[in-house]
């Protein structure tokens, strides 16, 4: 780790000719099960994990930004006004900071100053593992810290949301900026986006650990079919509310659901909601499984939750297929599901320490007949959301 931060300091100083003042570090996240529910005002179970995105900072005397990737470096060092709310031209990472501040501006938070960031993220691009949540935390506890701002978490995690709606145009929920805002180490999140109440639910696996598995196929949410479901599930909620008092299918249990899905206008939306209000009550007996260390229950339900992402809400695809479907198989291995947005990204597996070799050579061998190339595994680590980590000290 202060590895990173040594090389950060080092290309810092080469880009501005003096030395960051601060070190900060935001996650990624898995999501454990209840997968699109969080715009359905239903229950989510993710937590962060110890893959993220490092930056170091310093507060500039005049308006300007000036950002630098080492993981765009063909971007170069990317310069704006701290005021200016324009996009930048090209699909840019720089989008994701613009995005952020204008968030906190229209909160009321004031920027005296620009500042100089450079980052570096181990979190695989496009994996589905939320780099882009990650880099909007980054923002946000840089921005806190820089600025001396005293503001509360949730409004960090909701900045970082509307830069993904408003600035970036995915209609998100909350979920993964929750995830990466509140995280702690060996917890994970159990969240209700309909009440905003959460719970962190200590994670003991005993001789269980979750595997991540790769598709390597990227995926980019908003090329994606994710706005189409948002649009569908609100459609869904639109007619059902003929019958039913509801903002959100996460309200529906599904015994009332089932009573009036028949009213649906379509078999494509008959199966969205019952996605979103299956997954949403699979969750709350999830939780509950894992609370009492029935990791056996956990594991049918990951199952179960692919199964429903496959057929009914169709966000899978033969990548996320093959992996989940060949991990289920496995000897050692609970249960697996993909994790995320789905459209390629990660799936995980549930897996006994001593079953990871046979899983990962099982999995990486189909994957790669079925697929034609290989993916990638990492064992996953559930470690702390985004956070200021301390000052400079001559690192470089
Ligand atoms: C993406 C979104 F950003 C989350 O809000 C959530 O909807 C997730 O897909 C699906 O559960 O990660």
């Amino acid at each position: 780790m202060s590895d990173t931060y040594t090389k950060l300091t080092q290309v810092f100083e080469s880009q501005f000719h003096h030395l960051p003042s601060d070190k900060f570090f935001s996650p990624g996240r898995i999501n454990l099960i209840g997968e699109h529910t969080d715009y359905n005002g239903g229950h989510v179970f993710p937590a962060s994990i110890t893959l993220g995105t490092y930056g170091v900072a310093a507060l500039r005397s005049d308006r300007d930004v000036k950002i630098y990737s080492t993981n765009f470096p063909e971007q170069g060092v990317i310069t704006f006004d701290i005021d200016n709310e324009d996009k930048l031209p090209h699909a840019s990472w720089g989008n994701f900071v613009k995005g952020v501040l204008q968030a906190l501006r229209g909160y009321g938070n004031q920027f005296e100053n620009g500042f100089e960031l450079v980052i570096e993220g181990n979190i695989p691009n496009g994996s589905g593992l939320s780099s882009s949540s990650s880099l909007e935390l980054l923002i946000g506890v840089v921005a806190q810290k820089l600025y001396q701002l005293k503001i509360p978490r949730l409004q960090l995690v909701a900045s970082g949301q509307r830069a993904e709606n408003d600035f970036v145009g995915v209609n998100t929920g909350i979920m993964d900026q929750f995830a990466i805002g509140f995280g702690e180490k060996d917890r994970a999140i159990y969240l209700d986006t309909n009440t905003m109440i959460y719970e962190m639910v200590p994670i003991h696996l005993g001789d269980y650990v979750v595997v991540i598995m790769n598709t390597n196929k990227r995926r980019e949410l908003a090329d994606s079919k994710y706005n189409e479901r948002v649009r569908e599930t609100q459609e869904a909620v639109y007619q059902l509310q003929k019958y039913v008092p509801i903002q959100y299918l996460g309200e529906l249990d599904s015994d009332t659901f089932d009573k009036y899905a028949d009213n649906l206008s379509s078999e494509t939306l008959r199966k969205r909601a019952r996605h979103a209000v299956y997954e949403n009550e699979r969750t709350k007996v999830a939780v509950k499984a894992l609370k009492n260390d029935d990791l056996k229950e956990f594991g049918e339900l990951m199952n179960a939750s692919h199964q429903s992402l496959k057929d009914d809400y169709e966000v899978t695809g033969i990548e996320l297929d093959t992996l989940a479907e060949t991990a289920q198989q496995v000897d050692g291995v609970l249960g697996a599901r993909m994790t995320g947005a789905g459209f390629g990204g990660c799936a995980i597996a549930l897996v006994h320490r001593d079953a990871v070799a046979q899983l990962e050579e099982t999995v990486g061998r189909q994957y790669e007949l079925v697929v034609g190339y290989a993916p990638s595994f990492y064992v996953a680590n559930i470690g702390n959301g985004a956070h200021w980590v301390g000052e400079v000290a001559g690192e470089a």
